[in-house]
């Protein structure tokens, strides 16, 4: 290699004063010519690291292999030039990159200004802000309705015993309801579980745990099979409704259907009852409100019957109270039963169940 800094200077045939100087003015030369800024500025921290290495390691730096090879053998005559010449190049060359290092951290710090910029003058970025699924605002409506007279939200789980389900509602053993033509049953549990296909399971719970009065509404998802259609899925929302007490009369239950009604269809509403049959009520009813689209004259909302069907309600069959060890002879109580997703289209206006579970925001922004 003809690397002038690996031999000493009586190697390379130096003796004077004016050769060591002329020897240093080429090695500063070639520093120079490496352009640190250019190269720092270019290749950024790891480019001046290495440059930084290059020239002023402390093994093999060229800086170190001077020190090694023309200062310390130097003749004495020569010592001094050399030392003075040794100690001007590393000046320069510490000042260089110190002056490149200077320059790395203000590009840097420029590049961050840049990106971090933020233009005041441009228009905002528009969130979409979303909003409670059409199900959920109904929910909260009945909720308050509810809540305002008296009642708790008791929630409970969807998968059930058939004692919960059918049993302890006065549904026996061999009763339609439970042909798995129109419930799904678990398969693979070792004992018999269900979805269930009402929240009344939860309603029997409350009443075994707690002694009367109750009055709570259960609302939550139920199943049941069914092929689905505009006005049919396999699950639907429920809000079950019961209220339990010494003194709780037909008048209660009317006057309760008749407030509900008018809260949530508006303060004309009127209502009718229609006989019914449930198992789990006796009497039973159907509970129709006045149209609230044409007022009760007839429309295609109502059919022209100037009718809408709202929920199926009844006094509780005093059969339901041996299961939860009530005394059927000191207490009586209502009981109710809404389809939530019907009270939803109904009062919204929507006519493909569908729509309510496809979760497309053209359908879901339209309820703000
Ligand atoms: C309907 C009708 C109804 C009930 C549910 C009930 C619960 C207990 C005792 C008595 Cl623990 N009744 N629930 C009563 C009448 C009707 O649901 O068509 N639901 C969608």
């Amino acid at each position: 290699m003809n690397d002038p800094t690996t031999k000493t200077l009586a190697e390379l045939g130096i003796s004077t004063p004016d050769g060591v100087s002329k020897l240093f003015a080429d090695v500063c030369q070639q520093f120079d010519n490496q352009n640190i800024g250019q190269i720092a500025l270019a290749g950024g921290e790891n480019r001046w690291e290495e440059q930084r290495g290059t020239w002023l390691g402390r093994r093999s730096g060229v800086l170190s292999l001077i020190t090694d090879n023309w200062l310390k053998p130097a003749p004495p005559e020569l010592k001094r030039v050399v030392g003075q010449e040794l100690n001007k190049l590393k000046a320069h060359v510490e000042a260089m990159l110190e002056e490149a290092r200077v320059q790395i951290d203000a590009a840097a710090d420029q590049a961050a200004t840049a990106r971090e910029k933020i233009d005041l003058s441009l228009p905002g970025i528009q969130r979409p802000i979303g909003t409670r699924h059409l199900v959920r605002q109904t929910y909260e409506e009945l909720f308050r309705i509810f809540l305002s007279i008296g009642f708790s939200v008791v929630e409970g789980p969807e998968i059930e015993t058939p004692y919960y389900n059918f049993e302890a509602l006065n549904i026996p053993e061999h009763h339609p309801a439970r042909d798995n033509m129109d419930t799904f049953y678990i398969a693979g549990s070792r004992s018999p579980h269900l979805l269930r296909t009402h929240t009344s399971p939860m309603q029997i719970r409350t009443m075994e745990k707690q002694p009367p009065p109750v009055r709570i509404v259960v609302p939550g998802k139920v199943y049941r099979r069914d092929n689905p259609d505009a006005t049919h899925g396999y699950m639907f929302h429920q809000i079950e409704g019961l209220a339990v007490d010494t003194d709780i009369t037909f008048c209660d239950f009317k006057g309760t259907v008749d407030h509900f009604a008018r809260e949530f269809l508006g303060p004309k509403t009127k209502t009718r009852l229609r006989p019914s049959y449930f198992p789990f009520t006796e009497p039973s009813a159907e509970v129709d409100a006045s149209c609230h689209m044409c007022g009760g004259s007839g429309c295609r909302v109502c059919k022209q019957s100037g009718w809408i069907e709202l929920f199926g309600a009844g006094m509780v069959n005093p059969a339901v109270y041996g299961f939860v060890n009530y005394d059927p002879q000191r207490l009586s109580g209502f009981a109710f039963g809404m389809g939530v997703d019907r009270l939803a289209m109904l009062k919204y206006g929507v006519t493909e169940v569908p729509l309510l579970f496809q979760n497309d925001v053209r359908f879901l922004g339209q309820f703000p």
